[in-house]
């Protein structure tokens, strides 16, 4: 401990000798949630039947890694664990689909608050705030691929009352526990081969979002966000919500728009939209994955594609209008590890770009002075970020370097082991 203090203090002189604040770094990262997806506990199944599992949407998650999360309760325990190992506050991302229906069978049209009334209480004793998402996706009524889009009325009308239903139980646990739930749209509606109509498709989404978010709630409560995608699994050729329909949606509508780091083309980077589109939109949902030749959900690490996505946000000062979710899941390492690491990749990304002396950059980047900023920004690759990384860990209680996977492993063994 001691020696981690002297240490951090060395380091903090070497950052205020850039003109950095370290305490003020550790301030600001204390304040940023990130909400964490309740889906890589179980690969996409949820609990609504027994055997759920994810089917169809045109996402997939692959491995076979034993342990996987096979109740709401196991689920809890494993999410705990993660966060027991994540220093800060954070939230929790739940699809409807892990609606606690004590058995019962409900169709997601008639989902209300009471199915979900346990997760909001686990939140609440858990100092967490809860963001939803209405669930499109592993259900009959979604076998054609397409859902709020689907030129069948009745099938649409039943997404329709799907999105308006999550949206009320968005608003309900936002009430609940004093901060507003994003409640984010994304539907997998596209096709595998070259459409003919690629138009009667959007329009019938617009009417449907329409219709869903045609009830005004106060944003204390709920935000909307919409999530666009290029394509999937079954939808190739053809995505109907796209990142042009959505934006223009967004944009007309103001709503949040959901930027995943795998939705895009692999060499386009989602840290160069930020600052577009929160020219035009209130605010942004980030989607934090790892797409590896296509979008794979890879579980987030500090690479150079994250770290350009929170040097964007702390860069223009959007951390106000800016939501931190996290989407991935992989079956093909300890799931509980797959939350830490990517969690605890991101905060680290988000701790260096505070680290950043960005007024300096400015500074040269304002004189004309490209070689200076090229310099600097190298030589800040070598300042002492684990050091900082490391207070902060200590600082929230929370085991500092590699040895957190000791108590996975033995989680693993006390508890996952049994799970077979
Ligand atoms: C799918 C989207 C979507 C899902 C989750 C489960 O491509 O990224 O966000 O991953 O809703
Ligand atoms: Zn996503």
């Amino acid at each position: 401990m001691q020696e981690t203090t002297l240490s951090y203090s060395a380091a903090r002189e070497l950052y205020a000798g850039l003109g950095v604040d370290t305490e003020q770094a550790l301030q600001t990262l204390a304040s940023i949630p990130i909400s964490l997806h309740c889906w890589q506990g179980d690969d996409v199944g949820g609990f609504e039947h027994e055997n759920s599992a994810l089917s169809g949407g045109g996402i997939q998650a692959t491995g076979n890694y034993p342990g996987k999360a096979r109740t709401i309760d196991e689920l809890r325990q494993d999410l705990q664990t993660a966060l027991s190992l994540i220093p800060g506050r954070h939230r929790l991302n739940l699809h409807a689909c892990y609606a606690d229906l004590g058995g019962k069978k409900v169709e997601r049209n008639e989902y209300t608050v009471e199915h979900f009334q346990s997760w909001i209480d686990w939140c609440k004793a858990h100092g967490m705030g809860m963001d939803f998402n209405p669930s499109f996706f592993s259900h009959p009524l979604a076998n054609d691929g397409l859902t709020l889009s689907h030129p069948d009325e009745a099938i649409r009308q039943f997404w329709i009352e799907h999105g308006i239903a999550c949206r009320k139980i968005g608003a309900e646990a936002g009430r609940q526990l004093g901060t507003p739930a994003v409640t984010n749209i994304w539907i997998p509606d596209g096709s595998k081969d070259i459409p003919v109509d690629r138009k009667g498709p959007r329009l019938r989404l617009e009417a449907a979002l329409d219709e869903i978010l045609k009830e005004p709630i106060d944003a204390q409560y709920n935000l909307d966000a919409l999530e666009s995608k290029l394509f999937g699994i079954g939808s190739e050729s053809y995505v109907v919500g796209s990142h042009e329909f959505y934006l223009g949606y967004a944009i007309t509508r103001q709503k949040l728009i959901c930027l995943d780091a795998g939705h895009f083309h692999p060499t386009e980077n989602v840290s160069d939209k930020i600052s577009s589109v929160l020219q035009y939109v209130p605010g942004i949902l980030l989607h934090v994955s790892r797409g590896v030749r296509w979008d794979s959900d890879h579980v987030v690490i500090a690479d150079d594609q994250t770290r350009a996505i929170t040097e964007e946000v702390i860069r223009g000062g959007f951390l106000g209008r800016t939501h931190f979710g996290l989407d991935f899941f992989d079956a093909s390492i300890n799931r509980i590890a797959a939350w830490i690491i990517g969690t605890r990749s991101l905060l680290k990304c988000l701790l260096a770009s505070l680290l950043e002396p960005t007024r300096k950059l400015r500074q040269f980047e304002a004189e004309g002075d490209f070689t200076s900023r090229l310099a600097l920004l190298e030589e800040c690759k070598s300042m002492p970020l684990g050091v900082i990384w490391n207070e902060y860990c200590h600082r929230h209680d929370v085991i500092a370097g590699p040895r957190w996977m000791d108590e996975v492993k033995r989680y693993e063994r006390e508890v996952l082991a049994t799970r077979t």
